[in-house]
């Protein structure tokens, strides 16, 4: 890079080269001159607000700097980029996080503390940015941490909304939302307005004959839509390395409004062009594990998949290489079926505009992509309305036939005469409407297809795409257990436990390679670390006790046991038999004497989680938790043998208050139905317990931290479907303990039961789909286990050391390297010591 430069620039670089701050004081004068410059304000009039917009532009500064060089280090290689696409990013907070990767947040704090602020004050000033809905959207923002961490050549590609998740307020206990404009002042992000890419939607294809008599496709008219680019540096760990996240932002091609309109006193018309433009970015849809089938959302996903594969054809195209050598040099990863639209937008490039044979496009096209499967729900998989891509995107629906086409052709060839087998694996459905699958494009569009445990991996092999087994042959399907960052989900959201960890490993190298943890089992019966382990959980309890209390007005006991579920709520997840288990619990206790009661377990059940607007169900089950806590939270009986607590607005920086604070977490979805869960992760590294099914990552986790050390119940996946073929045609009864919960639901206990009549009927008189009366007595039975084990502190301790240390298997590292070296074929970029 260095000798790239010429002569007269090149001393000003060199006088640049320093990427951290030189001590306190450096960090100090960077901080007073962007407030006295940057932000106009006098340090006289400098409050926590304006404290964090300092503090970060500081920062900003720093990283800059790395990431130039590191996107100059990467076009220099000129090796193979990884570009990983995903319509969520659920980033969290940038300011803490920078300081810890860069390794500076020492000396900020010494030096706000000078300036008067406590660093944690500061970091709270913070937005989260919650480009997503959950765990598929938190996957990607650990993705990009692993990938630039790890030093590899990658980008994120998404949209930048101005709306993210909405914010969630529980009014009267019911949930209310509310925009989540978070776009006031965000000095994360770069808008590149020289960077921007023109996007067409609607309008018909002609063909004509050329001299060849090749046939020759243009897609013409309709209308124009520009993409801009806004770019967010992503700060790798304990390396110079910075990655770009790349989001897109919708704008009217002509970028003014119509002043013909204006002048003529059609005001209101006259901006109606670029409003309908700045629409497509305008919002996330707040569904999780949901497809809806909106027409915004398909243009969503084009725009931004038209957008980004722009941007990565010009940069390969810069290299001057031929056509067949772009999968050498380009990996792209398609994060669920959302970017799917990708697939064929690279074959219309190479085929329409760049003139290439089908045959060789199609290679080109199907070395170049992967693709992640996140769920086997059938209401989440993607399906769109023929006549709705007819209408926005003819000349990809020609595509798709054609591609959907010559598919059929080898699957006869294979099959021949099995109709069965080429209705059921086409790309487009025969109903009425007719409808695109985009798992069965994503499928034949890729040369990769994983699961992101090992359990659902098996699953999608043996149930949605069985039959692409047989054409394909099993090796095209592979798994990649999820992972996540122990940057963010111990060193920052648990920084106590961070440093007494790195006291025993010797450094915090385990911050690096995860499987250092093991170190710290040979101390598990040392007394003074087990006592501080202890002291540690403790007070991260008491932090979120003062949270409940400021939030929710309640009081409770940091000794009792903490027991947490937070999460999107979805029926799969099984809230419902949480909140029955507990009011199960309540009734017990208030069966007892005043001196039977004394032996009970004091516990907190602690939830939280947004329900989409539109899931009528999962908001009365928000409803019932909430009627739950007003009764039990009040009832002097009980006083602190139980408190039910819902927390407001669940989101990434609440999680990493949260989950440190946790001594027993819930993952207890029906067996089968989550594809992974990565926060059952979370909880298990920062020392809390976890409650679950056989399901998604809990069995690897169980095969890792060992049996001794989860508790495990529930029917298994492999019984799931007779159960439920014995619900709807065999004899069925609702277990014993349940029908007293509904009993007492059903006296209006907790209030109106008609609220909460949908819910109960469910299990009782709809086939419970999700098993909840069948897993209630060993959920119940397993509860009472709980309370054993944690009555007996000092086993409890061990288990929750054992478990830490045994969990090194699950960082994002991990997970990152294997798609690197079993999908992507990429390897890490050099980077000298600097
Ligand atoms: C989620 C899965 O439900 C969850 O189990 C998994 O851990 C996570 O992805 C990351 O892999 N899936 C989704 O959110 N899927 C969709 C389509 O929303």
């Amino acid at each position: 890079v260095e000798a790239s430069i010429p002569e007269p620039q090149r001393k000003a670089w060199l006088a640049h080269q320093t990427s951290g701050f030189k001590d306190k004081d450096g960090f100090e004068t960077e901080v007073v001159r962007h407030v006295e410059t940057t932000l106009a304000r006098s340090m006289y009039n400098c409050d926590e607000q304006a404290a964090y917009s300092a503090c970060s532009l500081a920062f900003r500064d720093r990283l800059i700097l790395e990431w130039n060089r590191t996107q100059q280090r990467q076009t220099f290689a000129d090796s193979k980029r990884v570009y990983y696409l995903s319509l969520e990013f659920l980033m969290g907070r940038a300011l803490d996080n920078a300081m810890l990767n860069i390794g500076q947040k020492d000396v900020a704090k010494a030096g706000l503390a000078e300036l008067g602020f406590r660093i944690e004050d500061v970091i709270e000033q913070e937005h989260d940015a919650a480009l997503g809905n959950g765990g598929l959207g938190r996957l990607a923002a650990c993705f990009l941490d692993s990938l630039a961490s790890l030093n590899y050549s990658a980008w994120g590609y998404g949209l930048r909304y101005r709306y993210g998740i909405f914010k969630q307020e529980i009014i009267d206990g019911y949930q209310v939302e509310v925009p989540d404009y978070w776009l006031d002042f965000n000095p994360w992000e770069f808008p590149r307005h020289d960077v921007t890419v023109d996007i067409q939607f609607y309008g018909h294809v002609t063909k004509r004959t050329d001299d060849n008599g090749k046939t020759i496709a243009t897609w013409e008219g309709g209308e124009i839509v520009k993409a801009v680019a806004y770019d967010v540096p992503i700060p790798g760990y304990a390396t110079p390395s910075t990655n770009n996240l790349r989001l897109w932002s919708s704008k009217a091609a002509s970028g003014e409004f119509d002043f013909q309109k204006f002048n003529s006193g059609d005001y209101e018309n006259s901006v109606a062009d670029q409003q309908r433009a700045e629409t497509i970015s305008a919002v996330l849809y707040p569904n999780d594990n949901l497809d809806r089938g909106k027409e915004l959302r398909l243009k969503q996903q084009y725009f931004w998949v038209a957008a980004s594969l722009y941007d990565i054809v010009r940069r390969f195209k810069k290299s001057r290489r031929p056509w067949k050598e772009f999968p050498d040099q380009v990996a792209i990863q398609l994060n669920d079926t959302h970017p799917t639209l990708a697939v064929v937008e690279l074959q219309r490039i190479l085929v329409d505009l760049e003139g290439l044979d089908w045959e060789e496009a199609w290679n080109i096209v199907t070395n170049t992509f992967g693709y992640t499967n996140h769920t086997v729900l059938p209401e989440a998989l993607e399906k769109w309305s023929v006549p709705l891509f007819q209408h926005l995107l003819p000349r990809h629906l020609q595509l798709i036939y054609d591609i959907n086409l010559f598919f059929l052709q080898s699957v006869e060839r294979k099959f021949p005469k099995d109709r069965e087998m080429l209705a059921r694996v086409s790309i487009i459905e025969e109903s009425q409407p007719k409808m695109v699958r985009m798992a069965h494009l994503a499928i034949v569009g890729s040369h990769k297809v994983n699961g992101v445990a090992e359990l659902h991996s098996d699953l999608i092999k043996t149930t949605i795409f069985k039959d692409f087994v047989e054409v394909f042959g099993p090796d095209k399907f592979t798994n990649v257990t999820n992972g996540i960052t122990p940057r963010r989900w111990l060193h920052q959201a648990n920084p106590r436990l961070s440093e007494l960890i790195s006291s025993k490993t010797g450094s915090q190298n385990f911050l690096k390679d995860l499987t250092e943890l093991a170190k710290i089992e040979h101390y598990k019966d040392d007394k003074a670390f087990r006592k501080e382990w202890a002291e540690i959980k403790y007070a991260n309890k008491v932090r979120l006790a003062k949270h409940i209390k400021k939030t929710t007005g309640v009081d409770v006991n940091p000794s009792a046991l903490f027991d947490v579920q937070v999460k999107r709520i979805h029926e799969y997840k099984r809230q419902q038999m949480n909140i029955f288990g507990v009011i199960h619990r309540y009734l017990t206790l208030k069966s007892l004497s005043p001196e039977e009661r004394k032996k009970f377990q004091p516990r907190v059940s602690i939830f939280g989680g947004k329900a989409a607007p539109g899931y009528w169900m999962a908001k009365q089950i928000i409803h019932l938790i909430n009627a739950v806590g007003a009764v039990v939270n009040n009832d002097k009986d009980i006083g602190d043998l139980l408190k039910v607590i819902f927390l407001e607005d669940y989101n990434v920086s609440k999680a990493e208050m949260i989950i440190p604070a946790s001594d027993l977490s819930e993952h207890i979805s029906t067996a089968g139905t989550e594809a992974s869960g990565t926060s059952n992760m979370k909880f298990v590294l920062n020392g809390g317990l976890i409650i679950g099914t056989c399901d998604g990552a809990n069995i690897e986790i169980t095969r890792e931290i060992g049996e001794q050390n989860i508790f495990l119940f529930g029917n298994l996946a492999e019984d799931v479907e007779d159960i439920r073929h014995n619900h709807t045609y065999g004899s069925y009864t609702v277990d014993p303990d349940l029908v007293k919960v509904f009993e007492a639901i059903e006296k209006g206990t907790f209030g109106e039961p008609n609220d909460f009549m949908g819910m109960i009927s469910a299990v009782r008189d709809h086939g419970d789909f999700y098993l909840v009366s069948d897993d209630f007595h060993s959920y119940i039975e397993t509860q009472e286990l709980v309370d054993k084990a944690y009555r007996d502190q000092e086993g409890w301790i061990t288990k929750s050391i054992e478990s830490v240390a045994r969990m090194g298997f699950f960082s994002s590292d991990r997970c990152i390297n294997e798609y690197a070296e079993g999908i992507w074929n990429i390897e890490p970029l050099a980077v000298k010591d600097q």
